[in-house]
């Protein structure tokens, strides 16, 4: 069971709640089964999933809904406080100017790809990050981190023909001048684990890293608890980053074994793009698997737009949206990263925007852009008088085909009727929508 099925079983239950005629004991008892049945399925350690269900009914069972909460809202905030409670604290991740960041992990688990992604979260707070490749192991390990972080203008340093690492880390610290943030790439092949863990003491002699984060791959499952701590009481490391969450069926098992561990979990890593990573925060991730949407995430990323992006929102909580709304939402979309993982951020969408929507390439969005420019302003705001000739005439002037026109039409035809569903229809009156107006 990937994330996104638990997320789907998740929010199945969440509906099933919410849509309740009655908040009985049965019902009680019966989502209680179903959050059992989703969680194992995810490989959750049973002990963990039996002591939540526990504690879920028990709390339904006895505690009064606060005041001001419905029976439905009150059970709701259970499931998602003992979820939230399952996956730890939250501990947040901004290291000083200055800091030295060493990376160690087994082979494949995502190291180097992981250190170029943070280098782009460092570099968007205003951080200089310089990379030190000392995987002497990998062939080609240093062009892989040169090759990644192209698109970042990182600065890099790597010996390829050096086999040894503490002298490229020796010519590389020498090299580090304006910078902010050293991180270190080590190797994760070796031919045993002691082998692995005296390379590991040694550059800890010489680099003195103020963070050593250990990238573990989630697909090992409730292992993940596992490795930790041995990578912990060997080296003494200070966090965890599991990577591969998008498409791991042991995700659920990774995240919370790593949470019972006294390594926190500082990211998580959601796919192959630099873009992939995010800060973990129990509460935003149970909130978006939940399909509550991420609110708090979503709060982060808008602040980093500007007023366009702020608008465009409230356009959609209005429940108006032109072309000129889809125009603004794709420029906001294409600044703010891969576009599926903003969309299952926005409260509803994640679940209700049909396949197709969420699936158009940042390729298409280009096109669909450069269609859009070549239309007058009447016809963005309001896109019904776009007929045939219209359509002909904007494929002129935008160099594009007519199909292309009327294919961007369907998707903002589509895009239309999912958020008016989800703003009128369906949840109405439920808590999302209550949500959604709470963000305006
Ligand atoms: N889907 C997905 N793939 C990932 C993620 N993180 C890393 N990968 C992929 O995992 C593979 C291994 O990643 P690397 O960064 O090379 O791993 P490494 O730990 O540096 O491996 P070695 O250098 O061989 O020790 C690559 O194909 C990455 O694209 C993630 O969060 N999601
Ligand atoms: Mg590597």
């Amino acid at each position: 069971m990937t994330l996104e099925m638990l997320s789907d079983s998740l929010t199945k239950i969440v509906k099933k709640i919410t849509f309740a005629s009655l908040i009985d004991e049965k019902l009680i008892k019966e989502v209680v089964k179903d959050i059992q049945r989703a969680l194992l399925t995810s490989d959750v350690n049973v002990k963990l999933v039996m002591d939540l269900s526990k504690t879920v009914e028990d709390r339904a069972l006895k505690e009064k809904p606060k005041p001001g909460l419905s029976k439905k809202e009150h059970i709701l905030r259970i499931v998602y406080e003992e979820l939230v409670a399952l996956l730890g604290e939250k501990e947040e991740f901004l290291p000083a100017a200055g800091s030295r960041i060493m990376m160690v992990g087994l082979q494949g688990s995502g190291k180097t790809t992981t250190i170029v992604k943070l280098s782009k979260f460092l570099q968007k707070r205003g951080l200089r990050p310089y990379v030190i490749a000392a995987d002497t192991k990998r062939p080609a390990a240093y062009e892989q981190l040169v090759q990644l972080s192209e698109p970042l203008n990182l600065a890099v340093y790597g010996e390829p023909e050096n086999k040894n690492p503490i002298e490229i880390l020796k010519k590389g610290l020498q090299g580090a001048k304006k910078t902010d943030v050293i991180i270190l790439d080590t190797a994760g092949r070796h031919s045993s684990e002691k082998e692995l863990f005296e390379e590991m003491k040694e550059i800890l002699e010489v680099f003195k890293p103020d963070e050593r984060l250990l990238v573990i791959d989630s697909s090992i499952g409730q292992q993940a608890g596992v490795q930790a701590q041995a990578f912990h009481e060997a080296v003494g490391i200070t966090g965890v980053i599991l990577t591969k969450l998008d498409g791991s069926a042991k995700g659920g098992g990774a995240l919370s074994a790593v949470a019972r561990t006294s390594s926190p979990i500082r990211f998580i890593g959601t796919g192959e793009k630099i873009a992939d990573l995010e800060p973990f925060d129990p509460d935003r991730f149970i909130s978006r698997i939940l399909g509550m949407g991420d609110l708090k995430t979503l709060m982060e990323k808008a602040r980093e737009l500007d007023e366009l992006g702020k608008d465009q929102m409230e356009n959609i909580l209005k429940g108006e949206f032109t072309l000129v709304d889809l125009q603004n939402q794709i420029l906001a979309l294409r600044k703010m990263g891969p576009i599926g993982s903003i969309m299952k951020m926005i409260p509803g969408i994640g679940m209700s925007l049909p396949k197709e929507a969420s699936q158009v390439t940042e390729e298409k969005m280009d096109k669909f852009m450069t269609i859009m420019n070549s239309m007058t302003a009447e016809e963005k705001n309001k896109p019904k008088i776009i007929n045939s000739s219209r359509i002909r005439r904007i494929a002129r002037g935008s160099g594009t085909k007519t199909e292309e026109i009327k294919e961007l039409m369907t998707y903002y035809n589509t895009m239309k009727r999912a958020l008016k569903a989800m703003m009128k229809g369906r949840f109405g009156k439920g808590p999302l929508a209550r949500m959604m107006r709470g963000f305006r």
